[in-house]
C-alpha cells in the first residue's frame, strides 16, 4: 500500500518555493487557527476522547513543523510514514480516527484564510490528497507497526531484562546489567548496539502503543544517560596520538541525545578527539563553535523528521565556508527508511549506527592521508 500511496502523491505537482516559505513564515498563526477551530467543535470530546486539549494542540504544532519539512524537502516518503505513525500513536491514546480528517479540514481552512490564494493552492492539494486517503492511512497505520531492531540471540534476555529495569526505574538492576556486560572499554560499543539501542527502541514502541507514559520514557532515558556517563568516566581514557578532531551534536530542537552520545563515545574510543555538544543545539552557536574548533568531522543527529531542515541549514552554512571545511556525517532515526536523504541535505555521508559512524570516520581519515 505504501508504494501505491507514494506513486499517487509523487504525481501531485511540486510545491513552489514561495508556498513553502509562506507556510513556514505563517506557522504560528495557522496553528492558532487550527487550535481554535478544533477546540470550538461540539464533538471535540468524541474526537479526542478523554485527552486534554493540550495534547491535541501539541499535535497541531508538531504537524506544522513536520509538514514544513516535507514541503521544503519534497519528501513524500516521510509524509506517508509519519502520517501512518500519527494515526497509530494518537489512536492508541484514545483519539478517534475521525479526528484526523477533522483536523486536516481545519488546516485547509487555516491555509485558505491565512495565505494568498496562489500560495495556498498547491499546499491545499496535498491536504486534499491526505483527506481522500483517510481509509488507506487507517489501514496502513494498523499494518505497519514499526518493528524495533532486535539484538542477537545471545543478548536477547539481557536486553529484555534491561527494558524491564528501565521502565520500572530499577536503578540498581540497570547499573548491575551494565557492569556485568561491560568489563572494559572494548565492550562498550557492543553493549550500546545489543542492549541499550534495542531497549530504547522497545521503550519507544511501548509509548507509541500507549502502554507507558511520557514520564516513563523520560525515566528510561535518564537512567540510560546516567549509566552511560558512569561507564564513560570509568572506561573512556584519553589516548596518545589522535586520529583527528570531531564535533558531535544533536540538531536544534532535537531532544533525543542517546544516539548522539553513543556516536561521540564510540568515536572517542576509536581515538578521535571529540567535543560532544548534546541535545537541541542552536544553529548560530553551533556554527561559531565549529568555526573556532576547526574539526575534521562534524556529526549531526536527528531523530525527528521535523528537524531535517535544521540539519540541512547547518550543512549549507558550513559548505559555504571558504577554504578547507570539515566532512559532515549525519544519522539518527529521521534518516532511517528514506534513502538518499543525507545526500539531499548535502551531507558527505550517513551511518546507520555508532559502529558504522566509526567506520565512516576511519574511511575519511584514510582518504586524507
Ligand atoms: C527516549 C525518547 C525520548 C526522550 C529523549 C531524552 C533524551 N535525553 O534523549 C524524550 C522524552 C525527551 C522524547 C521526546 C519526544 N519524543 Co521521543 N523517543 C525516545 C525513544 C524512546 C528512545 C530514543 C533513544 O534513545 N534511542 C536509542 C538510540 C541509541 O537510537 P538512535 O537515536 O536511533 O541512535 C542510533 C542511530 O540512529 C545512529 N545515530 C544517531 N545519531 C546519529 C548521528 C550521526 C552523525 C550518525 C552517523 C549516526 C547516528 O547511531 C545511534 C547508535 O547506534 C525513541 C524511540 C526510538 N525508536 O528511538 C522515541 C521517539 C524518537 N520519540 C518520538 C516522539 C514522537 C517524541 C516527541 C515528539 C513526543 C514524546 N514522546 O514526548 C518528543 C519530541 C522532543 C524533541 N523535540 O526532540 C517518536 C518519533 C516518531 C516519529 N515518527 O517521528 C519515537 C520514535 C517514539 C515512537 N516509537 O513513536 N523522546
Amino acid at each position: 500500500m505504501t508504494h501505491r500511496l507514494m506513486a499517487e502523491v509523487s504525481e501531485l505537482p511540486a510545491i513552489p518555493e514561495s508556498s513553502v516559505q509562506a507556510y513556514t513564515e505563517n506557522l504560528a498563526a495557522m496553528v492558532e487557527k487550527v487550535n481554535k477551530i478544533m477546540s470550538s467543535r461540539a464533538d471535540i470530546g468524541l474526537l479526542i476522547g478523554e485527552n486534554p486539549l493540550q495534547l491535541m494542540f501539541e499535535n497541531h504544532k508538531n504537524h506544522a513543523l513536520f509538514m514544513g519539512n516535507v514541503f521544503a524537502l519534497g519528501q513524500y516518503a516521510l509524509l506517508i510514514q509519519t502520517v501512518a505513525w500519527a494515526y497509530r500513536t494518537y489512536h492508541s491514546r484514545g483519539f478517534a480516527y475521525a479526528y484526523f480528517p477533522a483536523h486536516l479540514q481545519a488546516w485547509r481552512i487555516a491555509l485558505g484564510e491565512t495565505l494568498a490564494e496562489d500560495t495556498a493552492g498547491p499546499l491545499i492539494r496535498i491536504y486534499d490528497w491526505m483527506l481522500s486517503r483517510h481509509e488507506e492511512f487507517i489501514a496502513l497505520s494498523e499494518e505497519t507497526r514499526s518493528v524495533s531492531p532486535q539484538p542477537d540471540q545471545a543478548w536477547k534476555e539481557i536486553c529484555n531484562g534491561f527494558v524491564q529495569a528501565l521502565i520500572q526505574g530499577d536503578k540498581a538492576r540497570v547499573m548491575e546489567l551494565g557492569q556485568e556486560a561491560v568489563q572494559s572499554a572494548q565492550d562498550l560499543p557492543v553493549f550500546y548496539l545489543q542492549v541499550v539501542q534495542p531497549a530504547m527502541y522497545a521503550v519507544g514502541e511501548m509509548w507509541e502503543r500507549g502502554e507507558i507514559s511520557v514520564a516513563k520514557e523520560h525515566l528510561a532515558s535518564a537512567l540510560v544517560n546516567r549509566l552511560m556517563s558512569a561507564q564513560y568516566i570509568e572506561l573512556v581514557r584519553p589516548q596518545g596520538e589522535k586520529r583527528g578532531r570531531a564535533v558531535v551534536s544533536a540538531a536544534a530542537n532535537e531532544f533525543h541525545e542517546v544516539g548522539a552520545t553513543m556516536v561521540a563515545n564510540s568515536l572517542e574510543l576509536d581515538g578521535w578527539e571529540v567535543e560532544y555538544l548534546g541535545a537541541n543545539m542552536p544553529q548560530d552557536d553551533f556554527l561559531d563553535f565549529v568555526s573556532a574548533y576547526q574539526p575534521d568531522i562534524v556529526a549531526l543527529s536527528a531523530a525527528l523528521a521535523s528537524n531535517l531542515t535544521a540539519v540541512q541549514s547547518v550543512i549549507q552554512h558550513i559548505s559555504a565556508w571558504p577554504g578547507k571545511r570539515p566532512k559532515i556525517m549525519v544519522g539518527g532515526l529521521a534518516f532511517q527508511g528514506v534513502s538518499g536523504l543525507a545526500q539531499q541535505l548535502g551531507a558527505d555521508g550517513y551511518a546507520r549506527d555508532c559502529a558504522q559512524a566509526v567506520q565512516l570516520a576511519r574511511t575519511w581519515q584514510e582518504q586524507q592521508v
